[in-house]
């Protein structure tokens, strides 16, 4: 690679400007349909960028990256909780149908053994990286050949863009798969890093989203930190692409950019809410993918590992939940699915509160597993206030929404045209009593096709006892700790091991 680009690379170059890899014959199309694959993955991040239409940030590289490919306007994660919104990507599954249930530094874990996307793609003869985390157990079963910066170094953009070139240095000549994970956009949200941005976002610069409801300096200090590590995100996004444009590898390269799932704020991070599920997705290489397309439809991560197979020419395995977007790159009006669902279940072992969700393009319902039981303990997702001090405000739909993010009833239902911030639960509105039946119908449909083990009220009862029994535990430990250290306050690193949970769990209905 330090050579420069080699002839396969500039033929590959000159056919994916003609756009000739659909035309040409199998043999010499399997040689050109090996693009390389770059999947950029935001940390707690939104559909909160210029491209999207939001105006309190500038992110001039990303909404490049839009404009030069297909951005979509309605793309979600399979669960608002790292690790399990990352199995997917890695997967193709849904969380409940690989066992990786809620965070894998606690000790949750894949249960079964599934095609993995670095690996199968490895097979298939791609050289792969990764920077930043894993954050998927088991880890050591993902094959990547090159580990660049790891988690919590990738905050400064240049540095990225160096890791990046020096992985391109090593692919040489293969084709390869890239997993670039940028971590700014995650609590705590941090205003400047080496001193990017030169000029931060200022917390009266922002107002706090619509779906938070309210409006303190707090809650702008937040949103302004948050914004501040969208910005290093964008130009870390800038150095990545100009190294592609450097080696003339644009043409020959998919590139896909995501958030892992919304930001941390309350009624995002951790909920089947929009503001948590929603992600941006854009795709962009040039001469394959049409310049300048917005899709509407209701696409998932899970979809992206298909998405790559085809790209690259692996076969998609026929039990995968998700399917290829090449179909709606290539046109708005491909036949596409008319509703998509989503889970919950666990984030830290103290967190537990399953949900099941589903929305089609104007409603969205969530069915609340363990609504009659208990109330949803992530009540404050990172130390957002947002809740907190919303229930200490006046009377009103905010608190109410608030409220009910805390004291969830079994089914809620929303109007996504009318109440986009999901604010007013009509599950008990007689005008959409149809709705919700047909809703909840299609919900239970995608639970049984992929084997949800809490679809059957026994495997529910398993593994809310089981999460009982970890919470029990390490209540107890906690106590001890604080009883050993003479301290209410226990540092955080004492906090997560106590909250460790066995990695032998069992997840019914998947054999280890
Ligand atoms: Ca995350």
């Amino acid at each position: 690679m330090s050579s420069g680009p080699t002839p396969r690379r500039d033929f590959l170059k000159a056919a994916g400007a003609l756009g000739l890899a659909v035309a040409l014959p199998p043999a010499l199309a399997e040689e050109t349909a090996k693009p390389n694959l770059l999947l950029i993955c935001s940390e707690d991040m939104g559909p909160t960028l210029g491209c999207y239409g939001d105006t309190q940030v500038a992110t001039p590289n990303l909404d490049q990256l839009a404009a030069s490919g297909v951005r979509f306007g309605n793309a979600f994660v399979t669960q608002a909780s790292c690790s399990p919104s990352r199995s997917s990507i890695l997967t193709g599954l849904f969380p409940h149908q690989t066992g990786q249930l809620g965070l894998a530094h606690y000790g949750y874990t894949m249960k079964s053994k599934p095609v993995k996307l670095p690996n199968a793609l490895r097979k298939a003869g791609y050289y792969t990286g990764i920077m930043g985390k894993i954050h998927v157990g088991p880890e050591n079963s993902f094959a990547f050949d090159y580990k660049g910066l790891p988690h919590g170094k990738t905050h400064n953009p240049e540095a990225v863009g160096k890791d990046f070139r020096a992985f391109l240095a090593q692919a040489g000549d293969r084709p390869f798969f890239f997993y670039l994970n940028l971590i700014d956009s995650h609590a705590p949200m941090i205003d400047q890093v080496d001193g990017v941005p030169a000029e931060p976002t200022q917390p009266d610069d922002v107002r706090p989203w619509p779906w938070l409801g309210i409006d303190t300096p707090e809650l702008r200090k937040r949103v302004a930190g948050y914004y501040n590590g969208v910005r290093r995100v964008d130009l870390a996004v800038g150095e990545v692409m100009r190294a592609l444009a450097d080696l003339q590898l644009d043409a020959t390269t998919l590139v896909v950019f995501i958030g892992d799932h919304g930001p941390a704020f309350s009624r995002a991070k951790t909920t089947n809410y929009e503001a948590g599920l929603k992600i941006p997705l854009l795709v962009r290489q040039p001469g394959t993918v049409p310049p300048g397309g917005v899709r509407d439809q209701l696409v998932s991560t899970v979809d992206l590992m298909p998405t790559f197979f085809a790209a690259a020419g692996v076969p998609v395995p026929g039990h995968l939940p998700g399917r290829p977007l090449q179909p709606l790159l290539a046109s708005a009006d491909a036949p596409w699915r008319t509703t998509l669902c989503a889970e919950f279940t666990s984030h830290g072992p103290a967190n537990y509160y399953p949900r099941r969700s589903i929305r089609d393009d104007r409603y969205k319902l969530i069915l609340n597993l363990e609504a009659a039981s208990r109330a949803n303990p992530v009540a404050s997702v990172d130390g957002c206030p947002a809740t907190k001090q919303a229930l200490a405000g006046p009377d009103g739909a905010i608190k109410e929404a608030h409220a009910r993010a805390v004291h969830p009833p079994l089914v809620e239902l929303y109007d996504l045209a009318e109440d986009p911030s999901e604010l007013r639960n009509l599950a008990e509105e007689p005008k959409l009593a149809e709705v919700r039946t047909r809703l909840l119908a299609q919900l239970e449909q995608w639970r049984r096709d992929t084997a949800d083990p809490t679809l059957d009220p026994a495997g529910l009862k398993a593994l809310t006892d089981f999460h009982d029994q970890v919470r029990a535990a390490a209540q107890q430990k906690l106590a001890a700790e604080k009883q050993r250290l003479g301290t209410q306050k226990l540092p955080a690193k004492v906090v997560n091991q106590c909250l460790q949970i066995q990695p032998d769990y069992a997840v019914p209905g998947i054999a280890p």
